[in-house]
């Protein structure tokens, strides 16, 4: 099972990926903004399948062609590499709607 990241993994882990995602609190977070709803449900829709494929899920809250979401892995309490795996994923995903 994944290990809880501390500050200096956290920290590296978050270079990697663009700059929409931040760390607040526990969570890792991010704002995507889609050109219409039709872009952000297929964005929703791909990332979705691959949430399952790797049994990690996000909160997320889409509002029209906005997309707040929110990682944190429930069993550990916080933030492991399964979040940030996820988070890179999300962010290639991303690149075919800008
Ligand atoms: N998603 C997230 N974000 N964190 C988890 O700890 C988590 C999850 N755990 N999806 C999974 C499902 C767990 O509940 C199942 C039982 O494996």
């Amino acid at each position: 099972m994944a290990e809880l990241l501390e500050k200096p993994q956290l920290e590296n882990e978050l270079t990697k990926l663009s700059h929409k995602w931040n760390i607040s609190d526990k969570f890792l977070i991010c704002n995507y903004e889609f050109k219409n709803f039709s872009d952000a449900l297929s964005f929703m829709n791909k990332v979705g399948v691959r949430c399952d494929e790797i049994d990690h899920h996000p909160k997320w809250t889409n509002v029209y062609n906005k997309l707040e979401i929110e990682l944190f892995t429930h069993d550990k309490n916080g933030l492991t590499i399964k979040d940030f795996d996820l988070a890179m994923f999300m962010d290639e995903e991303f690149k075919k709607y800008e």
